[in-house]
């Protein structure tokens, strides 16, 4: 009873504000309401509306305080797959997300939403992301991401194999309920990736042949919308090109790629002094943005981000809303103070519909 509770005064407090936003007369917020309140009577839950669902889905992400990309928040495509029940169905829903929303490079926002927690059902994607390299830890050092090493063991011990190169893309597991989770090989080709490649440094660049995969795909956050939990909510905008050439590739505990191009551009790694690590870094990403372009991949850079960020603020104060954020995830991991981001401060209250954490589905 105290959980129905709970789950009434979210929805009501998501329907008011969702049919207020979308333009809805008092009167259809309070018929509805009065519906849902007979279904959480009746069975402990509710359903929501497609657009309901598709407009809470476009606020969590508005309300993503860690997202610079938010300007575009209103046109996230919802794709509602709440009626699959089986790891097939869930697994084939994913691919086409895969291919619809990579569309050949020309990436489009897009969310899958699964059915929603209930006390007999839960879908999870074990994934971090959709598409993400393997890591491996070997007598000789770890090959591929360290930030992949435990699922790629859960990933083992469900009888995966992985070739043990640095880039080789892990395989999709859902689970439902308590059932065995299921591993599913992504189809050959729907994984677009980037070889990495420096318009100006050439072979020696070349020769650490990396590359990186064209969408950040997250798969392991909950969706909340008035008091519904979607456990499996996977979604993707596009890469700002500091993720891959300031992180992925360059953190110490990720790729550790900046001695290396250091020494491709023959900068002196003896001395701090000679800046070698930031000049890499420059370098790194610079090839990040060439490659993606000249293979037709969307991606942003961090200076344009953050404009846009700041388009996104004008327009929420426009509304009358106020922009909520974390000011150190907002901020670009490269030259954070050349963007105006840098020189504000934001409240970083967490507002609902939201995407959150949950525990990992594995171990
Ligand atoms: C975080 C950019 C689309 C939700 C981030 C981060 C960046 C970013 C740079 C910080 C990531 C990090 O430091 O690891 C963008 C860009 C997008 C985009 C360029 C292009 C359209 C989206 C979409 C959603 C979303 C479509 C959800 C519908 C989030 C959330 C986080 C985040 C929840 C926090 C992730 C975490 O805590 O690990 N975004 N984003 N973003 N974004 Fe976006
Ligand atoms: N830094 C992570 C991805 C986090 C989310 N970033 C986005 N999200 N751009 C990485 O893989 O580098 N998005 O939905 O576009």
């Amino acid at each position: 009873i105290a959980s129905s509770a709970l789950l009434w005064s979210e929805a009501e407090q998501f329907i008011i504000g969702c049919y207020a936003e979308l333009g809805k007369s008092e009167e259809e917020a309070k018929l509805r309401l009065s519906e849902i309140e007979q279904q959480i009577e009746r069975d402990g839950s509710y359903t929501h509306t497609y657009e309901e669902l598709q407009h809470g889905a476009r606020l969590a992400w508005r309300n993503s305080n860690r997202c610079i990309g938010r300007l575009f928040w209103q046109s996230l495509e919802v794709r509602d797959a709440r009626d699959l029940d089986q790891e097939d169905e869930v697994a084939e829903a994913i691919f086409n997300h895969i291919k619809y929303a990579t569309n050949g490079g020309r990436v489009r926002s897009t969310i899958t939403v699964f059915a929603p927690e209930r006390p007999n059902r839960r879908i999870r994607i074990w994934n971090h992301q959709l598409v993400r390299y393997a890591g491996y830890q070997t007598e000789q050092g770890v090959i591929g991401d360290p930030a992949s090493i435990a699922f790629t063991e859960a990933c083992t011990k469900l009888g995966w194999e992985g070739k043990q190169t640095p880039f080789d893309v892990l395989p999709l597991v859902i689970q439902i309920d308590d059932r065995q989770p299921k591993l599913y090989e992504l189809p050959e080709g729907i994984a677009l990736e980037v070889p990495i490649e420096h318009p100006e440094l050439g072979e020696a660049f070349q020769a650490l042949q990396l590359r990186w995969y064209a969408v950040p795909f997250i798969s392991d956050m909950k969706l909340e919308i008035g008091g519904l939990n979607y456990t499996a909510a996977p979604f993707n905008g596009w890469y700002m090109g500091t993720e891959i050439g300031s992180r992925n590739l360059a953190d110490v505990n990720r790729y550790h790629q900046l001695p290396k191009v250091a020494e491709a551009m023959g900068l002196d790694t003896t001395t701090n002094t000679s800046l070698w690590k930031d000049r890499a870094m420059v370098e790194l990403n610079a090839a990040v943005i060439h490659s993606f372009k000249k293979h037709g991949v969307s991606i942003v850079d961090h200076h344009t981000a953050a404009e846009q960020f700041m388009r996104f603020e004008k327009q929420e104060e426009a509304n009358g809303r106020e922009v909520t954020g974390r000011w150190s995830w907002l901020i670009p991991p490269m030259s954070p103070s050349t963007t105006s981001i840098w020189h504000r401060g934001f409240k970083d209250k967490q507002l609902k519909p939201t995407y959150s954490y949950q525990a990992a589905a594995y171990n």
